[in-house]
């Protein structure tokens, strides 16, 4: 029997239909291997996980929010869903192993690869943060590299065995730092002690504002491997500042959107979710049309006829 893969997401109140459609995205390419997904909600009541478990993907949802009532209140600098973040190894006393994944990411092929890797004393698995590091955000922890926190393959045993749950909240003195603040906390605290994989597994598209040469210097990894990862990654970050689920017009759209519409016809969901997408007509008419913003009214002539295109608002 192969292993189980466990997948862990933390979902607030804007963060639902984001959770749900990296979820959607693992149910899609993978119908063989077992996935235990969990949804940890930070202010979130409503389970709209749970139903869209498959044969082979068992999706359970948690709410936890008393048992972090009282710690909340003494880490004001810290969100709520950080602090869970911080205490996943005591949260899954009984794992050794799980997959952390940010909810803006969607995934495009099996993770069984990627969950596989041999941790062996390392505290996680996780992807260098390019942009983090040029700003030089390593520097001032005296690291020589800086990682990634929305992807963390985490080894949960040794992360118990060396009290780093506390340490991750003890962290909170450094909140002068303020930036990436629970992203710094794991830097911090994991230190060196991580395994560095490829940026497949966590592509940070919108934080990859360097040239393809530059890139892939930096992964170490040639040009043309480089394109194949920045085409179709095993997992996408979908870290532009402006995310697709608020507006169609950001490069990660496209992808994002193969499994939002999945997830807008998975009739287990039970309610139905608007298309984000433009219509056919309104692509022939944009296609036509001289003027390229996307939320105005359109007025324009062919051949001859004036013709008035008003586009949905963007949810
Ligand atoms: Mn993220």
């Amino acid at each position: 029997m192969s292993e189980v893969i466990r997948v862990v997401f933390i979902c607030d109140a804007k963060y639902v239909l984001p959770t749900q459609t990296a979820i959607q995205s693992i149910i899609c390419n993978d119908k063989k291997n077992l996935y235990e997904i969990f949804v940890l909600g930070v202010d979130v009541e409503n389970d709209v996980f749970s139903r869209l478990s498959t044969k082979n993907i068992k999706i359970s949802f948690m709410s936890l929010q008393d048992k972090y009532q009282s710690l909340n209140a003494k880490h004001l600098y810290v969100s709520k869903a950080a602090l869970f973040k911080f205490d996943l190894a005591e949260i899954f006393k009984d794992f050794d192993k799980i997959l952390y994944l940010d909810s803006d990411m969607v995934v495009n092929r099996s993770l069984k690869e990627l969950y596989q890797t041999d941790l062996s004393d390392k505290y996680a698995a996780v992807v260098k943060d390019m942009a983090g590091e040029k700003a030089g955000h390593h520097t001032k922890m005296n690291h020589q590299s800086y990682f990634n926190s929305g992807m963390m393959l985490l080894n949960l045993k040794n992360l118990r065995q060396d009290g780093i749950p506390a340490k991750l909240l003890e962290y909170k003195k450094h909140e002068v730092w303020k930036s990436f603040m629970d992203q710094d906390a794991f830097n911090f605290v994991f230190g060196e002690k991580v395994l560095y994989v490829s940026p497949d597994y966590n592509l940070m598209y919108g934080n990859l504002t360097f040239s393809l040469e530059e890139i892939a210097v930096y992964f170490e990894c040639s040009m043309s491997e480089m394109v194949r990862l920045l085409k179709k990654p095993c997992i996408l970050h979908l870290t532009n500042r402006i995310k697709p689920w608020d507006d169609i017009r950001v490069s990660t759209f496209k992808n994002w959107n193969v499994y939002y519409e999945k997830l807008r016809h998975n009739k287990k969901l039970g309610y139905r979710l608007p298309r984000k997408d433009l219509t056919l007509f309104q692509k022939t008419c944009l296609f036509f049309s001289s003027e390229k913003a996307l939320d105005k009214r359109y007025v324009f002539n062919i051949f001859g006829f004036k013709i008035k295109v008003k586009h949905r608002p963007l949810p």
